[in-house]
């Protein structure tokens, strides 16, 4: 599974914090520390309290780089401050994210061209997002057809049912879990599909538990990627041994450390 490390996010405090005052060796750390523990991929989002986001992109990808070599997904509501991001990576990007409006798709695919980038769809439009997976599948069915009309390939979209937290839509688990099945069968090869897992236990308490009890489920429905902590040792290690029940590596007693060693 691709993990994409969620921790530079300024809706930390301390990420907040580190951004307004140019602490490098702050966000240089968390880099350093989601690679080693396998991040693929690492979410950049400047956060609601930046005042001056493209600046604040712009420094976070300079910072990232100089210290770790790892492609970054770029994660903002606005295209100039992701545009500010993709004229700087040096690794193959993640566009974090459109949605299914036409008008967005557009500036993002013609982005995702421009930049040879790929793009995470989130499967909602004007009317927000669906409580139910039909509706689910129709935004995903409609934001692959426009990601092909641009000469994108299908594997570089990544598909997010957009997990909602569990205390407050109950009902939207099993929607995200089925989506996530049925959206493997909308094309062949099959999209990727994504989902920001902490957000399933914002509010709760344990939250670790929740998070890796859904990531167990969602990889048992043919998930491929997710935004996550990969500091959650165990949140890892229930990755690594879910897909290892589904035989996508070979057993050994020491499955976790080979996984890791690769
Ligand atoms: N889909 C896509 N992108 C996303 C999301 C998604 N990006 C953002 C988010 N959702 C995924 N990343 C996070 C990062 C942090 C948290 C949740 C999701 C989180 N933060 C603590 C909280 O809110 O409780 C912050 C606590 C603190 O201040 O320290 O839970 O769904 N494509």
């Amino acid at each position: 599974m691709i993990i994409i490390g969620e921790l530079i996010n300024g809706m930390y405090k301390d990420v907040a914090k580190a951004i307004a005052n140019r602490e490098e060796d702050v966000i240089q750390r968390l880099a350093a520390d989601q690679a080693a523990e396998g991040a693929n991929f690492l979410d950049v989002n400047t956060g609601p309290y930046s005042k001056s986001p493209k600046e604040d992109m712009k420094w976070l990808v300079e910072s990232i780089q100089k210290k770790v070599d790892i492609p970054l997904a770029l994660d903002s509501t606005k295209l100039d401050v992701i545009e500010e991001g993709l004229k700087l990576v040096k690794r193959r990007a993640i566009i974090n994210s459109t949605n299914a409006d036409d008008d967005k798709m557009d500036k993002v695919f013609m982005l995702a061209k421009k930049y040879n980038a790929q793009a995470i769809g989130l499967t909602m439009d004007k009317s927000g997002v669906p409580n139910n997976k039909d509706k689910r599948l129709e935004l995903a069915a409609k934001i692959l057809a426009k990601s092909i009309d641009y000469g994108l390939k299908a594997e570089d979209i990544y598909l997010d049912p957009i997990v909602l937290p569990v205390n407050v839509a109950q009902t939207q688990g099993a929607e995200v879990l089925e989506s996530i099945r049925e959206f493997r069968l909308l094309s062949d090869p099959m999209p990727n599909t994504v989902i920001g897992l902490s957000n399933v236990s914002q509010g709760t308490n344990l939250r670790s538990l929740v998070n890796r009890t859904f990531l167990v489920m969602a990889i048992a429905n043919g998930l491929t990627a997710a935004i996550m902590d990969p500091l959650d040792k165990e949140l890892v290690d229930a990755s690594i041994t879910a897909e290892l029940i589904l035989n996508k590596h070979i057993y050994c007693d020491s499955f976790l450390n080979a996984y890791r060693k690769r």
